[in-house]
């Protein structure tokens, strides 16, 4: 019964997943579904994105959380556009409420829309969104066991961004390891060193999400 119950919410996800990616691809606009922790510095790297990219990329924001509207703020007072969904309890996002805020923002003069999503490992990367690309936000300080302890996250990403690398000195945090562990879950992803605070790597983020977005015009 549990099985069924489940499979039905996956295919009624999988259904509107399905929508929002025809209408990401209609109106050409990248999708980013961000996933990681909580604390790993998805709202600071999105806030520094969005001032360092103003002058290039039009990016919107769809911020995910159980409660308050609190990153949807930051995100305004960096320069973009935000929706605020409060899930109230879900543990991740689903690709109707994606659909719904998507009427929110102001899409046609938008180049690039970023989910930031319920901040956990676990739930969010079973829920397709209709995302163009998946970021996996992996922190220092969360210490370096992540990407074993959670496959399911890390397996799906297309680029896994190893934020706070400024605290690499103060913390025990093996970067060659990390680097190994995510590479056999996913030969493909690419993995940057990024800090959002000092600016460190994120030149090589934004080439890559330039680069993206050429993709998908
Ligand atoms: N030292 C350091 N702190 C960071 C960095 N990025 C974010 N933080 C801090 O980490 C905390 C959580 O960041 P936040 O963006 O709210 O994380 P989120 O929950 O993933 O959105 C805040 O205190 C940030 O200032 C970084 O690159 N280095
Ligand atoms: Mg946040």
């Amino acid at each position: 019964m549990k099985v069924m119950l489940r499979k039905k919410i996956l295919d009624k996800n999988e259904q509107a997943a399905l929508q929002n990616r025809g209408f990401f691809s209609k109106s050409g606009l990248l999708c980013i579904n961000m996933i990681s922790s909580p604390g790993s510095g998805k709202t600071t790297l999105l806030a520094r994105t969005i001032q360092d990219l103003a002058s290039k990329l039009r990016i919107g924001v769809i911020e995910g959380d159980i409660k308050t509207d609190t990153d949807a703020r930051k995100i305004r007072a960096a320069g973009a556009p935000a929706f605020q969904i409060e899930t109230e309890g879900a543990c991740h996002l689903s690709a109707q409420q994606i659909k719904d805020a998507l009427k929110e923002l102001p899409c046609a003069k938008l180049d690039v829309i970023v989910i930031e999503n319920v901040g956990n490992l676990v739930c969010p990367s079973d829920f397709d969104l209709g995302e163009g690309v998946r970021v996996v936000v992996l922190s220092v300080p969360e210490g370096d066991d992540k990407p074993r302890k959670y496959p399911g996250s890390f397996s799906k990403a297309d680029v896994v961004l190893v934020n706070k690398i400024d605290l690499l000195e103060h913390v025990e945090f093996d970067l060659d390891k990390v680097k190994r562990d995510i590479r056999r879950l996913n030969p493909d992803g690419e993995i940057l060193q990024v800090s959002a605070r000092t600016g460190q790597g994120m030149q090589d983020w934004y080439q890559w999400l330039r680069e993206r977005k050429e993709q998908s015009a």
